[in-house]
């Protein structure tokens, strides 16, 4: 190979590995949805990964509106929005959706109601990128994983959701579980398990075998604590800043708030820069309880290698929080 063709093929490469992840989220009750989603979008204008759209798993009336206020204040007004109407998601109030409805955040998207549903939005996105391209990024309860498993061919796709799954997604990375000691017990069921403990047994028993799955424990986001000094000092570039005031309606000034989804972040646009260990590979199971159960291949009658679950060293941590922070204080491209 000429060196010029070797040059443009390294170019190709490195481009054609850039993961197209699609933000999967709770975004209601808790603010590292917020933190996370400006992630995805610093992330994006940097060039690191591309962002084709954003789902809602929960059910909030402001959830999507607040959404687009979001991506409109990081320059893509236009990006994609999808919400579940599954009746089964969890109903969630919030301290901060509220700030959609201020004017210092004009958006155009009103209502719940005018946003897509979030299963039939993930199939067009899947479908019409190229296989084995796309990175999931789920950080709430698992409703519209466990929808796009349930879903059947349509106008998008002649492929059932899993057949779909397998022929276009190259990783989900998801916040949910726990896989270590944390929360003082070494059996933590965590949050977006228990809000929809169904929903995350068909991820775990439905997923493709052969389509990875990363596992952001609790712990994980447990040993990532937000700076307040960040929220004090870093967001100053505007007067008005919807991540400054969505993490000060929930947390105060006072409350460094774990980097759970974070964490799921990093992890699906960096997976081969070390931020993170790895487990070795298993299963992971979810019980009637929502305990979630990490089983290394051998011991499982199934001998699944799909899942692995997330690890840090102390090094790892505070790589893992700077670079966190770093992007999220990011001001905007635009
Ligand atoms: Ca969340």
């Amino acid at each position: 190979m000429k060196p010029l063709t070797f040059l443009l093929f390294l170019a190709a490469s490195a481009f054609a590995e850039k993961p197209r992840i699609i933000f999967d989220t709770d975004i209601t009750g808790d603010v590292d949805d917020v933190l996370a989603l400006t992630m995805c979008h610093t992330l994006a204008d940097r060039g690191a990964c591309g962002l084709l759209g954003v789902t809602i798993s929960k059910d909030n009336p402001l959830s999507a509106s607040f959404v687009d206020a979001q991506n409109t204040f990081y320059g893509r007004p236009d990006l994609p929005i999808g919400v579940t109407r599954d009746p089964k998601a969890q109903k969630r109030p919030s301290s901060y959706l509220k700030l959609a409805d201020s004017p210092e955040y004009p958006h155009d998207l009103k209502s719940n109601d005018a946003a897509r549903e979030a299963v039939d939005l993930l199939r067009e996105l899947l479908a019409k990128q190229p296989d084995n391209s796309v990175s999931i990024i789920s950080v709430g309860i698992a409703s519209n994983m466990a929808n796009l498993l349930k879903s059947k061919a349509d106008k998008h796709s002649p492929l059932d959701g899993p057949a779909l799954i397998r022929q276009k997604v190259k990783a989900l990375s998801i916040m949910a579980g726990a896989f270590a000691f944390c929360n003082r017990t070494n059996y933590h069921l965590e949050a977006n398990v228990i809000n929809g403990i169904a929903f995350m047994q068909t991820v775990a028993n439905e997923w493709p075998e052969d389509v990875p799955v990363y596992w952001s424990g609790y712990e994980i986001g447990e040993a990532l604590p937000f700076p307040r000094d960040s929220i004090a000092e870093d967001f100053g570039y505007t007067p008005h800043h919807i991540v400054r005031e969505a993490y000060l309606l929930h947390s105060g000034p006072a409350h460094d708030r774990p980097c759970w989804d974070e964490s799921s972040v990093l992890q699906a646009v960096f997976p081969n820069r070390g931020f993170f260990g790895l487990s070795s590979p298993g299963r992971v199971t979810v019980g009637t309880d929502g305990f979630t159960k990490f089983t290394p291949p051998g011991k499982d009658a199934r001998g699944g290698k799909r899942d692995r679950f997330l690890t840090m060293s102390s090094v790892q941590q505070a790589r893992v929080l700077e670079a966190i922070v770093q992007t999220t204080v990011q001001p905007p491209k635009k």
